[in-house]
This record gives structure tokens, C-alpha cells and sequence, in this order.
């Protein structure tokens, strides 16, 4: 496999301002059409023409409408030499969607075709040069078979459609702004829509579609009115307005990811579209609103402003990710949309950049593209959108954003013109900034703080550092934005918040007129994604606890506390952890009496997850870490059971179903004091646990419940389990659900368990969603017994992504991620986990995207 270079990027040779498209739908084949208007690009620096494509047929080449031969073939690519100015190329050739399994380019999924061309599927389609940078006028032509395929969809506007003969049928599409190849996309099925519409700024009335298989029709209300509030908040917070007639969104069961933002015409995982109250819980419905406003966002910023080439992904992504987490924010509660955000960044994001797969923001190589849709380029490149705000001003921000759609509007640009645009906005110079962009790795940040009492001054000292990443040593300090507060003793705060632009290694900044010694609250807002240590005791963290007027950093301060507790057990599992089980206490006490927000609370009460923990580690040993965590959670429920099963009782019942922030806090305070409850896993618990099932009007209440019942022995887990099956087996979402339940098991008898539900009637290996269900479930979410000593966890996914790649390569590439960071394990667990790597490197015919991911971890 050939490693590419951002160094080595060259403008297009040839622009392709028009392509016309025919697609001939059959059982058996697809032919493809495609006839495309070359002219040589000004500024690019070669006559030859290299069209890339693979897994076709080819079946005639034409020039200006003259049979052609004169081409080479070979690597996946055609090549011509001195190609002329202008010419006119038609390349037909014939494609198999319906034995597609990597899900890439054209592929069908239940009975209805549909496309996936992000980042290098379009090649799969037809011969064509697949890169960001060449942007055309797409007119397509869709014909198939009327009954089997009533619904022929693809960007753009609806030009003509009609009847052919043999029963078939057709539609043509025009869409008239001109777009890079990964944003277009076909879709043919039968297929049922719900409609809406909405009225732009200017006042145009744009038609919204949802299509779906018959029968979900029924849940797809909240997609429809996420869509709508996205429309609504782009324009009002960026002044952005959607420019067509016509926006859709179809649904299908097979996906890759979660969803696709092809211009007008969005392609859906189900999971992302579908919300019911009975079949998708809290966390489904705010994932559905967050991916349909992502990628109805990326209309302006990706499709509109795309990017220059693939290593400049965060242009989009990290932009886009940023907006979204904002809306979010905006719709529902922004302190724990933070809260939450920055638990997934701490999750994925840091044990990426402590990989041996770190990489930068803007990537300098990849082998695999299809690799680089990281947590990296997605979620520090929002952390990275959020410090230039924060630097800014919002007001400066969205000037600096109002500049760069204006300047870039139809084109295809870089991270490098995005910052530009936020320098000459605000005359700053961020060319120190720019390096987040290129360093890999998380810094860290150490606070110390010195009180001068005769002078009223107090002065904090932070210093930064910045590990060694693969390919990148000595690296320079980075502009970090650093929010700090000041409270005093009591609690009040004295100084509010300031961001202290840190440029150098070390340095310090000095605070007047501070009466007395004050408890600084920094990093407010997680304003920057670095790793934080301070000074602070534990009664400083208490008071910033009970009293700092930063949601963020008051959750924070709990965890940090929870964090030095849980490594004072793993050091002595007999130390006294009264002072925090009577904290906790506390704040039960506060639910009681109905203080505070639910949904804070039920976060406060919850302790950080392994994977949170093991990131403080410098040795991850999974079981010693569970184990600390289990002895202080049962510690809670001795402690406080009475007062818990009062609190759990107090949230119980609910009126009707809303997804209201508060009706969404109340019922996660209940479950997570239902986990705190049967923690112990007797039989009062399952008990408990069965009657909170039993009890339940929605999905959240019931994963509750059967995640309570996971790990347990006891009988009512098989009952609870069984009628869920039954009761929902016609729903594949949320029969994913009930392998992710049983996959997070942390009992002994997970093994047997796992042979049983890769057996399952139900198991498909090549719909990614079943295959997240239980391979990432387990590999993710049970630690204890993936990490298991026997080494039997490991096998069970070095097995699943050597038989994965074959299928679906980027589907085995992404299972690769829980062994990448073996090396910072026991060295046992190491030793277990790269033999499962090195046996993966061994199997042979290994995809570009394993190869890459596999050899990499293995450095
Ligand atoms: N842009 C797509 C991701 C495509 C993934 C290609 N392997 C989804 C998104 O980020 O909106
Ligand atoms: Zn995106």
C-alpha cells in the first residue's frame, strides 16, 4: 500500500465542469454512463488525464463521441497522455451493487440502492478524477424497474421523469451547483415519505422529505423537527440559508457510519433517523437531533465550502462537529451538553492521541483515507473552532465565519484559509495557533498557584507540555486559551471569568486585588483539550464543587475528587473513603430536597467510566481499576441505600412521555440511582430491576433496567431478557440493543454467551450496525472481560476482524481501535494483545484500511 502526502498535493490537471450520469438499474448489474467535459486546468502543471475507478467493467470509451483506445489501464486508474485542451469523454462500464459488501460507492441495503462516496466511493461508479478539488455540474439519469423501485432519487431537482417499456421507469435530476464526486448520490427503493416544509429567511418555501422503509413512517417525527430547528438555527447563528427547493434524508438499514450529507439528497443510518419513545431511548433522540443538524450544517460548511484535498477534513468535520455540539447546546442544557461532550473527547479522542495512531488534526499522510475519520478530526477539530470563538469573541467569530462563506463560497479550500479568515477578521495574528492543527497529542497543563497577601495579588503559574507522538518530537508551545474564575473562601466568586492566552512553556499571570486566598476555578468550560493538573486540595475541589458558577467545572471538580479517590483504593483497598461516600451523601440530600438540575445531579453521582479512569493511568490494568470502582460503588449503596431508594422513588413516575431537558434529567437521575441500587447484583436487586422493566413506558427505562440485569445470575435477568427479544423482534435497532446488553456483560459466563449470539439467528456480519452491536460492545464497553487474562476477549475480535476484512474493510479497520494502545496495558495484557495484532498482520490479503491501522499499532 502506497503512503500519500499533503506535501505532494497538485492542482487537478484537467477541470470537469459538467457530468452527465446514466444509471440502467437490473437485478444483476448496473450500467453506468458517463460522459464528462474536460478542459485543461489553468492551474495545474500536467496534460495527463489519470481518471481513477475500480471494481468496473469497462465496456466502451468514446472522445467527442469517436470510439477511443488510446488509454491506459492499470492500478485502478486510467491514464491519458496529452489529453488535449477540450474534449468530451464517455467511459460506460458495468458495476455490481447488488454483491457489495463493502458498502462504498453503489450498494443496496434491503432492497433499496443507495450510495456512499464519501471519501473515494465515487470511483466505484464510474471512472472519474475522485478528488475533493474537481467540482461539476451533475445531471443524472435513473432507470430501474417501476414496481421494485417506485422511488428514483438523486441531488438536486427533479427535471423529468416517465414510463418505459418492460415495466420500468425513469427520473432525471439536475443539480445546479457545481459539486465535488463524493457528494453525489442515487438512491432507488420502495420507499414511504413523510413531508414538511420549511419557510427560509428570504421566504422561500423549501419541501422536506423523509423517506423510509413502510412501516417507520411512525418515527420519524423527531428527525422531521430536528431538521427544521437545524434550518432555523443556521440562519440565525451563522446567517445561513439553504438554497434549494427540495431537501431529503432516506434511511437505510446497511451503513458504514452514521449518516452522509450528499448535497439535498442526506443518506441515513436508521438508527440516526428512527426515535420513538418506545423504541429509542434519551440518548438515541439526541443523537438523532445532532446527526440531522450535522449534516444538514455541513450543506454550508462542506458542500458549499469543501475541501482542497482529503488531509484538510477538519475544514469540515471539526467545523461542523463544533456547530453541532453548539445547537445542541442551544436546543437542550449546555452544561451537560459539555459535560458529555467532553467525556466522549477524554473517552476516544485522548486514548487516540496517546496511540501509537496519533496523528495531527491536519494530517501531513494516510495510506487509508477512509482511516482518517477519527475522533482527532472530528472532535478536537471542534475543540479546535471553539478556542479560536473563545479567542475571537462570538461577535469577531461569526464576522470571521461571514467572511470565510463569502470569500469561499463554491470553492474547494484548506484548514490554512479557514484560519486566515479568523486572522484577517480580527487582525490577530493565529499563525501560533495554527499549530493545534499540526501537533499531535494532548498537551498537558500544570497549575500551581501562589497568594501574596500583603499585595492582595494572586499569581498562577501554568506550565505546558507537549509529548512525543510517531513522527513528531520536539514540539513548540501552543497558544492555549485558559479560563479562570477566582471564588473566595466562601464560596463566592470575586473574579469572574477571564481567558489567559498561555503562549509560552511557562508563565504566569497575575490577579489583583484579591482580598483573600482564593480557589481558583480553571480551564472553566473546557477551554481548551488538554490534560489539567492542579494544586488544588480536596477541600478547594469540594468548595468548587458545591459553589463555582461554571456547570462544566463544578461537575469536574466531583470527578477529579472521584479520580483521586478511586486511586487511593487501587493503591490501598482498605483506605477510608468516608470523606467522599458522605459527599456523595450530600448531594443525594440535594435531590431530596429537589436542588439543582436532575440531569447535573445524575452526573455528579456517577463515577468516571474505566476507559476515563484508565486515561490517568500510566499502567491500564482494567480489573484493578473495576475492582477500585465496584468497591466504592457498593460503598455508596451501604452507605446511603435508604436515601437512594427515596431519591429513586421521588423520580419514578413521570406523566406523560416528553424528551423535555427536565423530563430527560429526571428519568437519567432515576437510572442512575437504579444503578447505584443494584450494583451489588443480589437478588433484591434484580428484583428491582425487573420491577423497573415491568413499570416502563419507554425504551430509556427499559435499557435501564436490562443493563442493570446484565451482569447479574439471577433468573429474572433470563425473564427480562427474553420478553424483550420477543417484544421487539421486529425492530432491528432495538434488537441491536439487546446484543449490546448482553455483549457488556461482566459475568464469567460472557464467553459461552458470545458464541451463542454470534450464532444467533439474528447475527448478520455484514449489516455494521449488528456488527457494532456486539463486537464494539464488547470490545468497548466490557472492559473487565475483553481485558480478560485468558487472552479470550482478544481472540474473539482478532477473529471477527480477520473475517471482516474481506467483507467490509472499513468496518474490520475501525474493530482494530480497542488494541491499539496495548503497549500502555499490564504486560500480560500487552503481550495477549499484540500476538492478536501480529496474528491479524499474518492472515494475509489484508485491506489498505487494516493493513494501515494494523501495522501502524503494531510500530
Ligand atoms: N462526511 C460523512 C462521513 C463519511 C465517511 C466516509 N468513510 C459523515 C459526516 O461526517 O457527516
Ligand atoms: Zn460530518
Amino acid at each position: 500500500p502506497k503512503t500519500i502526502y499533503l506535501k505532494d498535493y497538485a492542482p487537478a490537471p484537467y477541470k470537469a465542469s459538467h457530468i452527465n450520469l446514466v444509471f440502467e438499474l437490473f437485478e444483476d448489474k448496473t450500467i453506468v454512463r458517463s460522459e464528462v467535459l474536460y478542459i485543461k486546468n489553468p492551474d495545474g502543471n500536467s496534460s495527463t488525464l489519470i481518471l481513477n475507478g475500480q471494481d468496473q467493467t469497462i465496456l466502451s470509451v468514446e472522445i467527442d463521441g469517436v470510439a477511443f483506445t488510446g488509454y491506459m489501464l492499470a492500478d485502478n486508474q486510467i491514464t491519458i497522455n496529452e489529453a488535449g485542451e477540450k474534449f468530451t469523454l464517455t467511459i460506460t462500464s458495468e458495476i455490481h451493487p447488488e454483491t457489495n459488501t463493502a458498502l462504498e460507492g453503489l450498494y443496496k441495503s434491503q432492497g433499496t440502492y443507495c450510495t456512499q462516496c464519501e471519501a473515494e466511493g465515487f470511483r466505484r461508479i464510474t471512472y472519474f478524477q475522485d478528488r475533493p478539488d474537481v467540482l461539476s455540474i451533475f445531471s443524472v439519469r435513473i432507470e430501474a424497474d417501476k414496481s421494485k423501485y417506485p422511488v428514483l432519487l438523486s441531488n438536486g431537482n427533479l427535471v423529468e421523469s416517465g414510463e418505459l417499456a418492460n415495466g420500468r421507469h425513469f427520473t432525471a435530476w439536475n443539480d445546479p451547483f457545481p459539486k465535488p464526486c463524493y457528494l453525489f448520490a442515487l438512491v432507488a427503493g420502495d420507499l414511504v415519505r413523510i413531508e414538511d416544509t420549511f419557510k427560509t429567511m428570504s421566504g422561500r418555501n423549501v419541501d422536506l422529505h423523509i423517506y423510509v422503509r413502510s412501516g417507520d413512517e411512525g418515527q420519524c417525527d423527531h428527525a422531521m423537527q430536528s431538521l427544521k430547528k437545524s434550518m432555523q438555527w443556521d440562519e440565525e447563528k451563522y446567517g445561513r440559508e439553504y438554497e434549494l427547493d427540495l431537501f431529503n434524508i432516506v434511511a437505510v438499514s446497511d451503513f458504514n457510519m452514521g449518516a452522509m450529507e450528499n448535497t439535498s439528497l442526506n443518506i441515513f443510518n436508521t438508527k440516526l433517523v428512527l426515535a420513538h419513545q418506545e423504541t429509542a431511548t434519551d440518548t438515541d433522540f439526541m443523537s438523532v437531533e445532532g446527526v440531522i443538524a450535522h449534516e444538514y450544517f455541513h450543506n454550508w460548511t462542506g458542500n458549499r465550502v469543501t475541501c482542497r484535498d482529503w488531509f484538510q477534513l477538519s475544514l469540515k468535520e471539526g467545523l461542523t462537529v463544533f456547530r453541532d455540539h453548539e445547537f445542541s447546546a442551544d436546543m437542550n442544557s449546555r452544561s451537560v451538553q459539555r459535560i458529555d461532550d467532553v467525556d466522549h473527547l477524554r473517552r476516544f479522542q485522548f486514548s487516540e492521541d496517546a496511540s501509537p495512531l496519533a496523528h495531527a488534526v491536519q494530517p501531513d499522510n494516510f495510506i487509508e483515507i477512509s482511516n482518517f475519520y477519527t475522533m482527532t478530526v472530528y472532535e478536537k477539530g471542534s475543540e479546535l473552532i471553539r478556542m479560536q470563538q473563545t479567542l475571537l469573541g462570538e461577535d469577531t467569530y461569526r464576522k470571521a465565519t461571514d467572511l470565510y462563506f463569502d470569500r469561499y463560497d463554491g470553492h474547494a479550500v484548506t484548514c490554512d484559509d479557514f484560519v486566515q479568515c479568523m486572522a484577517d477578521a480580527s487582525g490577530r495574528d493565529m499563525s501560533q495557533f495554527f499549530l493545534w492543527y499540526k501537533q499531535a497529542g494532548t498537551p498537558s497543563l500544570i497549575a500551581s498557584s501562589q497568594y501574596d497577601e500583603e499585595q492582595k495579588q494572586f499569581t498562577l503559574t501554568l506550565k505546558q507540555s507537549q509529548a512525543d507522538t510517531p513522527g513528531q518530537t520536539n514540539k513548540k508551545p501552543l497558544l492555549i486559551p485558559v479560563a479562570v474564575g477566582l471564588l473566595n473562601e466562601q464560596g463566592i466568586e470575586t473574579h469572574p471569568t477571564q481567558v489567559l492566552e498561555m503562549t509560552e512553556r511557562e508563565q504566569s499571570f497575575t490577579f489583583d486585588n484579591v482580598k483573600t486566598r482564593p480557589v481558583p476555578s480553571i480551564l472553566r468550560g473546557f477551554s481548551a483539550p488538554v490534560k489539567l493538573t492542579t494544586d488544588l486540595s480536596d477541600d478547594n475541589l469540594r468548595l468548587l464543587q458545591l459553589s463555582d458558577t461554571d456547570g462544566f467545572n463544578k461537575w469536574e471538580a466531583g470527578q477529579t475528587i472521584a479520580l483521586r479517590t478511586i486511586e487511593r483504593v487501587m493503591a490501598d483497598s482498605e483506605v477510608d473513603i468516608s470523606q467522599f461516600i458522605d459527599d456523595i451523601g450530600i448531594m443525594i440530600q440535594q435531590g431530596l430536597n429537589n436542588k439543582g438540575d436532575k440531569a447535573l445531579l445524575a452526573r455528579a453521582l456517577s463515577l468516571p467510566a474505566i476507559a476515563v479512569i484508565a486515561q490517568t493511568q500510566d499502567v491500564i490494568d482494567p480489573a484493578a481499576i473495576d475492582s477500585a470502582r465496584t468497591h466504592i460503588l457498593k460503598a455508596i449503596k451501604r452507605t446511603h441505600k435508604d436515601a437512594l431508594l427515596r431519591l429513586y422513588k421521588d423520580n419514578l413516575s413521570m406523566g406523560e412521555f416528553s424528551i423535555s431537558p427536565e423530563a430527560m434529567g429526571r428519568r437519567s437521575l432515576k437510572n442512575t440511582v437504579l444503578e447505584l441500587l443494584t450494583v451489588t447484583n443480589g437478588s433484591g436487586c434484580a428484583a428491582l430491576a425487573k420491577a423497573h422493566y415491568d413499570h416502563a413506558d419507554n425504551m430509556t427505562d427499559r435499557v435501564a433496567a436490562l443493563a442493570c440485569l446484565s451482569d447479574s445470575t439471577q433468573p429474572e435477568r433470563e425473564e427480562v431478557f427474553t420478553d424483550f427479544y420477543h417484544r421487539f423482534k421486529d425492530y432491528q435497532l432495538v434488537v441491536d440493543k439487546w446484543f449490546s446488553l448482553q455483549a457488556i456483560a461482566n459475568r464469567d459466563e460472557i464467553f459461552d454467551d458470545f458464541a451463542k449470539l454470534r450464532n444467533h439467528a439474528e447475527f448478520n456480519i455484514k449489516n455494521p450496525n449488528r456488527v457494532r452491536s456486539l463486537y464494539s460492545a464488547f470490545a468497548i464497553n466490557n472492559p473487565v472481560k475483553f481485558h480478560d487474562p485468558s487472552g479470550q476477549g482478544y481472540a474473539i475480535l482478532r477473529d471477527a476482524i480477520i473475517e471482516l476484512n474481506a467483507i467490509n474493510p472499513q468496518i474490520a479497520a475501525r474493530q482494530v481501535t480497542p488494541f491499539r494502545e496495548w503497549k500502555r496495558y499490564t504486560p500480560e495484557l500487552q503481550a495477549k494483545m499484540k500476538d492478536a495484532l501480529q496474528a491479524i498482520m499474518d492472515s494475509g490479503n489484508l485491506s489498505s484500511d487494516v493493513f494501515e491501522v494494523v501495522s501502524k499499532s503494531l510500530n
